[in-house]
């Protein structure tokens, strides 16, 4: 048995993340954890809120909370969430956990006795009438780049330039508006990225399996300009993990945390030790210290492409540099954007569908295979109402949902809730079975290889594969010539119904387990030879039934979703 540890993206806990953020990466990283599991590995999956850094502050004073108590409850609130969207995370953490406090600061105090870490004097922008220092997004002003007016400190969103709050053009403050800014000295920690270059790029070299995307991304941040940089990792904030050298202080650094991208992909691992305290687990080392059993365990992130950067550099960075023997990614699976109607998602404008909005219009597996099977790969990929609509109607409720509803009623009216028994398979059904075998065969291969369009688009053939046969063997009319040659072509339907429900599973786990209960089975077992798999149900097994699989999307509620998600979110 094969070990898998998977990482998705944490997710920046400021709010409910839209369908662009899901597909990114908590989705496919579902996938391939559900198919992997399937497959007989021994997974674990792990994801966790992202808590610190100005996202989380300002969202909190937004919301007239205490910053501590905004992420306690929005942290239910994303993982009601994930489990809305069957996200099978083993377990869902907090990088604000006290385990990552530890790990951050250990770290932190390992890196700076390697001499990876050093201090920096800078001017930073201050506020008398805020009485703090006004990082990142605590500070917007005009862009010098561009003119955009609303440039936050770190970044124009109009843009897309990395700024620094000193380069605003009269900036203010985003808590009170003041302009009194002064410029004051303060010291920050830089992580020495760029003495670990070679090595970061040897490392990089040696993976030539990698996706283009991340590759591409990551060679652009190690040559770009002058090169990879050294990068600040504290900040002037109150909420984070306040900068200390393991469990001493750090003399200098009072007052201060660590910036959230420092302290965030650590959680990776604290959320593993998280898992073993919720008594989930028992060995978090064998899954993440080679000197512990690690070393045999493949690891793959997923993520979208604007987190690419801080882990093929920074984070390999973090844990070469520690010179402990720490798990590092084997394979990184990063995804482009994807946009909505014409436009992008917006999560301050309330553009687009956010994921509880999703599961309030149609359950899960309706979004889930239209993600997937759409998902932003090779380029950036466009939601619209119209081919959500074609999506569901053809594919899950044409192709799947009626091969099921067709098989099971026939049956039930011929020959009751029972696999029938009698006649034998022709030339049509070792056809059937022969394309199948290839067909299963080539979807393994693009799951292991996680393109994911590609895996749907086999998984689709493979359910179109049984409606074409059905329509051709046309048991209905053989019924009334050869009743028993019926009852094998409804037989070996049957058992493609099972066939379904377990390459299904990862894509749509809760339809998966309806057919599984249709079919009273208890378990799912991945198919292996495929005559066999096709006659795993024999005659006289029972099944009941199911309720319709899918409904079709009409035509008024396709226009009144599109109205309804096109402006402010309320
Ligand atoms: N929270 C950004 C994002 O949600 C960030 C990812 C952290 S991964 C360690 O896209
Ligand atoms: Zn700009």
């Amino acid at each position: 048995m094969a070990r898998h540890l998977i990482t998705s993206a944490i997710p920046y806990i400021n709010g409910i993340k839209h369908l662009g953020n899901l597909v990114g990466s908590q989705l496919p990283a579902d996938l391939y954890a559900r198919y992997l599991r399937g497959r007989g590995n021994e997974v674990l999956f792990l994801c966790a809120t992202d808590e610190h850094g100005t996202p989380a502050e300002l969202a909190a004073a937004k919301a007239g909370k205490p910053v501590a108590e905004y992420c306690a409850e929005m942290h239910e609130v994303q993982a009601g969430i994930a489990e809305g969207f069957r996200l099978s995370f083993d377990h869902f953490g907090r990088s604000s956990s006290p385990r990552n406090h530890a790990l951050t600061q250990h770290f932190a105090g390992v890196l700076a006795e390697k001499g990876l870490i050093r201090e920096v004097s800078e001017t930073q922008m201050y506020s008398p009438t805020d009485g703090r220092y006004l990082p990142d997004r605590y500070i917007e002003g005009t862009c010098p780049n561009c003119g955009f007016d609303s440039a936050r400190g770190d970044q124009c969103d109009n843009c897309t330039k990395q700024l620094d709050p000193v380069d605003l053009i009269n900036p203010h403050s985003t808590i009170s508006g003041a302009t009194d800014l002064e410029m004051r000295e303060t010291k920050h920690l830089y992580l020495c990225q760029s003495v670990m270059k070679t090595e970061i790029e040897t490392w990089i070299d040696s993976k030539t399996d990698w996706p283009v995307l991340t590759t591409s991304i990551a060679k652009k941040w190690l040559n770009d300009g002058d090169g990879l940089q050294d990068r600040g990792i504290t900040r002037d904030l109150d909420w984070g993990i306040p900068v200390k050298k393991g469990s001493e202080d750090w003399p200098g650094m009072e007052g201060k945390v660590f910036y959230v991208w420092f302290d965030a992909p650590i959680e990776y691992i604290a959320c593993a030790q998280e898992w073993v305290d919720a008594g989930k687990g028992t060995d978090w080392a064998r899954w993440w210290r080679t000197d512990k059993g690690a070393g045999d365990v493949t690891y793959t992130q997923f993520m979208g492409k604007d987190n690419v950067p801080f882990h093929t550099l920074t984070f390999p960075a973090t844990i070469l540099g520690s010179g402990e023997p720490w798990k590092l990614v084997d394979y990184i699976k990063s995804f482009n954007y994807l946009n909505y109607e014409g436009g992008q998602f917006s999560t301050s404008r309330g553009r687009g569908v956010f994921m509880d909005q999703a599961l309030e219009v149609l359950p899960s597996d309706y979004w889930r295979w239209w993600l997937l099977s759409h998902a932003p790969e090779s380029s950036d990929a466009e939601f619209t109402w119209e081919n959500f609509q074609a999506s569901v109607n053809k594919d899950l409720a044409d192709v799947l949902g009626n091969f099921v509803s067709r098989v099971t009623k026939f049956c039930r009216s011929k020959f009751g809730e029972v696999v029938p028994e009698g006649g034998s398979y022709g030339a049509a059904e070792e056809a059937l079975i022969a394309e199948l075998s290839e067909r299963v065969r080539r979807y393994e291969a693009l799951m292991d290889a996680m393109e994911v369009r590609k895996s749907a688009q086999e998984l689709r053939a493979i359910w179109a594969a049984g409606n074409e046969y059905l329509q051709s063997a046309a048991p209905w009319a053989v019924f009334k010539e050869d009743p028993a040659q019926a009852a094998a072509i409804v037989r070996l339907s049957l058992n493609l119904i099972r066939l379904y429900a377990a390459l299904s599973a990862p894509f749509i786990p809760d339809t998966s387990a309806v057919l599984r209960e249709a079919l009273k089975l208890d378990s799912l077992d991945w198919p292996g030879d495929l005559p066999e798999a096709l006659s795993a149900l024999p005659a006289g097994s029972a099944f009941a039934v199911p309720e319709n699989l899918f409904r079709k999307i009409s035509d008024e509620e396709r226009e009144d979703w599109q109205q309804r998600f096109s402006g402010k979110r309320d």
